[in-house]
């Protein structure tokens, strides 16, 4: 009679995920037929009519942004107070190795590829103006770290501190004559007395940018988490507490996903509506397009994959395939943050992955773990110079892989990123930062694939450290995994070979 519950609760499960899949598909499908279908009625000009078209696909953006502030910081703190400090500082430390060298080589591969290719010299020199935001980089590198440190945790939750640049003219003195002193040789004064004013620099920090503070919210709950291990049974209450919250967060998570088709049809639909014209733009900008989506299309189906393989032994393609619901999210939204509640959600539920790894590798990933972003924006600069017929030599090219891969890293701690950390690629071999405009045009496309990228690696960096520290953290001592009626919870499956099955009585009691 259990045994027989059991599978019937297990294919309807089944139906269930793969019913939402084939839902999430015809969404993307419907989205793109009826974005294009309003193209010929609609202007792109009638924002109005746009404005409308988006309104569902702006319930789902905020019903999953509003659950990362619960689900990282419970997350964080609940799996670090529960692990012992070991076993947390080695997971964390493979965890930042996978980050690191996964990130790298998407930059490599990018690199390879379009120096190869070289998409930049192909085509038309493309002709666009417009103005891009100036960031200093080294203000940007001091804002990444001053975000660690919130100085308020309720501001953090909405707000950045961000370092702005205001330019005052600073006049010299003016002297009758410049040989007044007999003591100062004219020599040591050039120019002295056709001196023009000049302009300095007045950095000032203001707290305004808006956007949740997410690496001081991380940075703290992480502190936060490891203390409460520490305090062993006085801290308990709170750590039942974050726990609660993550499980109640992510019951929440299960609701909104039943409604990410229906956002996802018009978060497409309202894009292509407002996407200027299609023809010219993907005409001059094929051969790039073409660069970037093969270099993703490496990592994502060939590169991963291997990895996952070689280390976890298991089929990369079936985790994949598991994280579906994920990745179709990260496609509609472009938005790995938004997209964490539903990797969260299928790394639980689909492949079984340790609830304590999940929770203390996933928001680490969506902050800093960004193969995808960093691939693009090292294709792209290296796309900027060859259009503008500017040849890099080879310490140039070491200047982009390493200054991409610490500015995905660092994107969702500096303020305003997005294009901010293009412009620090940029300049950091001296290209014009003007140029980013080039690639304006088709960012919000590329967006959608560098960010199911992203989540894919943040999904397989979980399975991987979670199978690299299985001896550090033993057995899963709570047991947070739907259960239904007769208390058994299945083990780690993706494989399809283990299937470990466990008592709600007979889980370990014993406190990792
Ligand atoms: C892409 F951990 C979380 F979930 F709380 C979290 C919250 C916010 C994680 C990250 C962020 C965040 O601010 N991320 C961020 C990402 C900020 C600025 C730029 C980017 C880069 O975004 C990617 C890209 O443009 O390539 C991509 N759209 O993964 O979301």
């Amino acid at each position: 009679m259990r045994e027989e519950r059991t599978c019937a609760q297990k294919f309807s499960k089944v139906i269930l995920d793969n019913l939402l899949i084939i839902l999430m598909i015809i969404a993307v499908i419907i989205g793109v037929v009826l974005g294009l279908g309003l193209r010929d009625i609609w202007e792109p000009y009638d924002k109005r009519k746009i404005f409308f078209l988006k309104f569902p696909g702006d319930l789902l953006m905020n019903m999953l942004k509003m659950l990362i502030l619960p689900l990282i910081v419970s997350s964080l703190i609940s799996s670090l107070a529960t692990l012992d400090s070991r076993a947390s500082g080695k997971m964390g430390l493979r965890a930042v190795v996978y980050y690191l060298s996964t990130t790298f080589a998407a930059v490599v591969l990018g690199i390879i590829l379009v120096v190869s290719i070289q998409p930049g010299k192909k085509g038309s020199r493309i002709d666009k103006s417009g103005a891009a935001k100036k960031a200093h980089p080294i203000d940007s590198l001091l804002d990444l770290i001053r975000n660690c440190f919130p100085n308020n945790l309720i501001t953090a939750c909405f707000q950045k501190q961000v370092t702005e640049v205001d330019q005052f003219e600073v006049k010299p003195p003016t002297m009758t004559t410049p040989t007044a002193n007999p003591n100062i040789s004219t020599t040591m004064m050039p120019n002295y007395t056709q001196a023009a004013s000049f302009f300095v620099d007045a950095p000032y920090i203001n707290g305004k940018a808006d956007g949740m503070n997410v690496l001081g919210l991380v940075v703290f709950s992480i502190f936060f988490g490891c203390i409460l291990q520490q305090m062993k049974d006085k801290g308990k209450p709170l750590v039942d507490l974050f726990e609660c919250l993550h499980l109640a967060s992510m019951k929440l998570v299960t609701l909104v996903i039943w409604y990410s088709p229906i956002g996802i049809i018009f978060l497409i639909a309202s894009k292509l509506v407002a996407m200027e014209r299609p023809e010219e733009m993907f005409e001059q900008l094929a051969y790039y397009m073409a660069t970037v989506l093969s270099g993703l299309a490496i990592h994502a189906f060939i590169l991963l994959p291997l990895l996952f393989l070689v280390i976890v032994r298991k089929n990369p393609y079936r985790f994949m395939y598991n994280m579906l619901k994920a990745l179709l999210t990260a496609w509609g939204t472009a938005s790995s943050s938004a997209t964490l509640p539903v990797t969260m959600e299928c790394l639980e539920d689909n492949n079984h992955v340790d609830i304590r790894v999940i929770k203390f590798v996933t928001p680490i990933g969506a902050t800093i773990n960004m193969d995808g972003t960093a691939l693009y924006e090292a294709v792209a600069s290296i796309f900027i110079a060859q259009n503008i017929g500017i040849s890099l030599d080879i310490g140039q090219i070491i200047i982009v892989s390493l200054t991409s891969t610490a500015a995905a890293i660092g994107a969702a701690g500096i303020p305003q990123a997005g294009l901010v950390t293009m412009t620090i690629v940029l300049s950091a071999v001296g290209l014009p930062i003007e140029e980013i405009t080039l690639i304006l045009s088709i960012d919000w496309f590329l967006d959608r694939f560098r960010t199911a990228v992203n989540v894919l690696g943040d999904s397989y960096g979980a399975g991987i450290i979670e199978h690299l520290s299985r001896n550090d953290i033993g057995a899963c001592p709570k047991y947070t995994l739907d259960t239904g009626a007769n208390g058994l919870t299945m083990g780690n499956d993706y494989g399809g070979t283990e299937n470990i099955a466990f008592r709600k009585d007979e889980l370990p009691t014993t406190k990792m």
